[in-house]
């Protein structure tokens, strides 16, 4: 439950190795985690030691699944979780010290703009949807994942993977959760997500939420119900922007964990939408606010 991940963050701050990041902002950092949580009881990790903008979250997930790489699909969703690092991009090529309430306008409505600067590169969905092979040939990770959950669920080769290497340069960020790896036994779907870098304040609540709204929709493909969702993490750091904020939360009370449902099933996993997902009973403690870092 979320007492596990209170307790990792309580090791981070106690125990972890203290670095200089790529971002120049400085972590605390452990090596090699793992968190397992049983979601066959209809129980999912939304924590409630802070709001989790679970639709948030829920909505990068559609977003990733559209196979689409590009900041206005997300905007015009209202998320604007991925806007710091073209806006980086945008300021450092053009020297402009132009807000980001600016820049997401001009990605809105100017298409040459959002053309020219509002492209991720071939990150998440690109690779889940997309992947190119070195014959041209385009492989759709997810439509696969999906058949044989349904044909052949005793496979132990049902995953996918956003670590394509040769497109690493291209990508704005290359990817933090990298493998999904699924089992099916007695009719429940478990999941394992390998996560190399985990951002423990802000990224991880985040992609626990995108993940369990993931198994959810596969589960309803393949006429499953959900088993556990295992959460590896490879460098598990705390910003240390975040060291306050992480006290803030160990101070608090974890109370239930919230449930977390399809209210219809769709006929492909291409045909979900926020609408089609409810999460009841969250009750949690008031948001904390932290600075994402570049
Ligand atoms: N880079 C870093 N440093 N941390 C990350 O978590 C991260 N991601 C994605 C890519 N690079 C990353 C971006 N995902 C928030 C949440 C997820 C993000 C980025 C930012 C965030 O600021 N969340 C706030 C507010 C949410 C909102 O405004 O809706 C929060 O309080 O949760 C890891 O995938």
């Amino acid at each position: 439950g979320e007492q596990h991940y209170l307790d990792l963050m309580r090791r981070v701050l106690e125990r972890g190795d203290e670095r200089l990041d790529r971002t120049g902002v400085g972590t605390l950092s452990l090596f090699g985690e793992m968190l397992r949580f049983d979601l066959s009881d209809g129980t999912v990790p939304i924590l409630t030691t802070k709001r989790v903008f679970w639709k948030t979250a829920v909505k990068e997930m559609l977003w990733f699944l559209t196979g689409r790489t590009d900041l206005r699909s997300l905007l015009q969703q209202n998320v604007r979780i991925w806007t710091d690092w073209p806006l980086q991009k945008y300021r450092q090529a053009s020297g402009e010290t132009i807000s980001q309430a600016n820049f997401e306008t001009r990605i809105l409505t100017d298409d040459a703009f959002a053309a020219q600067w509002g492209d991720l590169g071939p990150i998440y969905g690109k690779q889940w949807r997309r992947w190119q092979g070195p014959d041209g040939k385009v492989y759709d990770q997810i439509g696969a994942l999906v058949e044989t959950l349904k044909r052949d669920p005793a496979s132990r080769r049902m995953l996918f993977h956003a670590w394509n290497v040769a497109d690493l340069g291209q990508m704005a960020l290359p990817p933090c959760h990298m493998v999904y790896q699924f089992h099916v036994t007695k009719g429940r779907l478990s999941c394992m997500m390998m996560q190399r870098s985990v951002d423990l304040m802000l990224g991880a609540p985040f992609n626990w939420v995108g993940t369990v709204a993931l198994m959810l929709m596969l589960a309803d493909q393949a006429e499953l119900e959900l088993g556990d969702f295992v959460w590896v993490g490879g460098d598990v750091h705390l910003y240390r922007n975040h060291l306050d904020a992480a006290r803030e939360q160990l101070s608090r009370q974890p109370r239930a964990l919230p449930r977390m449902r399809l209210t219809r099933h769709a006929d492909s996993i291409d045909d979900y939408r926020i609408e089609d997902f409810a999460v009841d009973g969250y009750d949690p403690h008031r948001a904390i606010a932290a600075d994402v870092a570049v």
